[in-house]
C-alpha cells in the first residue's frame, strides 16, 4: 500500500512513522509513505499558501492551487490514487471504513489546517474523512490515524498473528479484559476461569465479557454488531442482573 501525504509539515510524520509497527512495515515494504510539503506547489518568492478568508472572519484559509496543483501531480503518475481530504467536515472514520480502504493500492491523503481549506479543493477529491467529532489543529494527525488503522490490517504487517478476529470493533464489539502475570498483583487477582485450562468455558467467558463492556461502555455499538442468538440472551442476563432490566 503507498500512502502519499500531501502536507504543509512533513516533518510531523517523520518519528511515528520510524517506531515500532509502522517503522517495521515500511522497512519490509510493505507500506510507502511518500510525503509531499504543498508549499513546493505555490508560486512566487513567498510561496503563500493561504490566505484571508472572502467575506471577512478570523484564521487564514488554504488556497486551492497549491493543494490542487500536488493532487495533480500525485494523480499523474497514479490515476488510481483515492484521494481523501482530512477534514472534521467528513465522513467519519469507523472500523468498516478502514477495512474499506485497506483494500487500495494507494492512497493520496490531503491534510488541512483547521481553519479550514478553500471549498473548490472538494471538486478534486474522492472522500472526506474525519477522526471524531473534536477540533485538530490540522490534517497531520488525523492521517497518521489513518495510516496506523490501516497498515495493521495489511497482511504481514502484525507478524504470524495478523489483526485479530477478537480486536475491539472487529466484530463491532469493545474487546474483552486481558490478564498477564503477575496472577495476584496489589490484591486484584485474575479470574479463575482464565486459569483453568477449560477453553470452551474461556471462549464464553470472553464472549460474555465483551458484550458486558459494549453494553456498560458503548451500548450505541450494539445495535450495528454481529449478535446471535447466544449473545442476545446473555445480553438479556448481563441487562437483568445489573437491575436496570
Ligand atoms: Cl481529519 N482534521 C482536523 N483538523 N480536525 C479533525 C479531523 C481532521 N478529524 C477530527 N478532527
Amino acid at each position: 500500500m503507498i500512502f502519499d501525504i500531501l502536507t504543509l509539515f512533513p516533518e510531523m510524520f517523520f518519528s511515528p512513522l520510524e517506531e515500532s509497527i509502522l517503522g517495521k512495515a515500511r522497512q519490509e515494504g510493505l507500506i510507502t509513505v511518500n510525503l509531499f510539503n504543498i508549499r513546493d506547489y505555490a508560486e512566487g518568492k513567498h510561496r503563500v499558501t493561504d490566505d484571508e478568508p472572502y467575506g471577512g472572519g478570523t484564521g487564514m484559509i488554504m488556497k486551492p492551487e497549491p493543494i490542487i496543483r500536488g493532487i495533480k501531480a500525485i494523480q499523474s503518475d497514479h490515476p488510481e490514487a483515492r484521494v481523501i481530504l482530512m477534514t472534521p467536515q467528513g465522513n467519519p472514520l469507523r472500523q468498516e471504513v478502514v477495512r474499506r480502504l485497506a483494500h487500495l493500492s494507494h492512497l493520496c491523503l490531503v491534510c488541512g489546517k483547521y481553519e479550514g481549506v478553500d471549498e473548490r479543493v472538494r471538486e478534486f477529491v474522492d472522500e472526506e474523512i474525519s477522526i471524531g467529532d473534536y477540533v485538530l489543529n490540522g490534517g497531520e494527525p488525523a492521517a497518521l490515524v489513518m495510516i496506523d488503522a490501516i497498515a495493521r490490517l495489511i497482511p504481514g504487517v502484525l507478524g504470524n498473528e495478523g489483526a485479530s478476529e477478537d480486536d475491539s470493533f472487529a466484530q463491532g464489539l469493545l474487546e474483552y479484559p486481558q490478564y498477564t502475570r503477575p496472577r495476584d498483583f496489589e490484591g486484584m487477582s485474575v479470574p479463575e476461569v482464565l486459569l483453568s485450562g477449560d477453553h470452551q468455558a474461556i471462549e464464553r467467558w470472553r464472549r460474555r465479557e465483551a458484550l458486558r463492556r459494549t453494553w456498560e461502555r458503548r451500548p450505541d455499538l450494539l445495535a450495528g454488531a454481529e449478535l446471535s442468538e447466544e449473545d442476545q440472551e446473555i445480553l438479556n442476563e448481563i441487562r437483568r442482573s445489573s437491575g436496570i432490566a
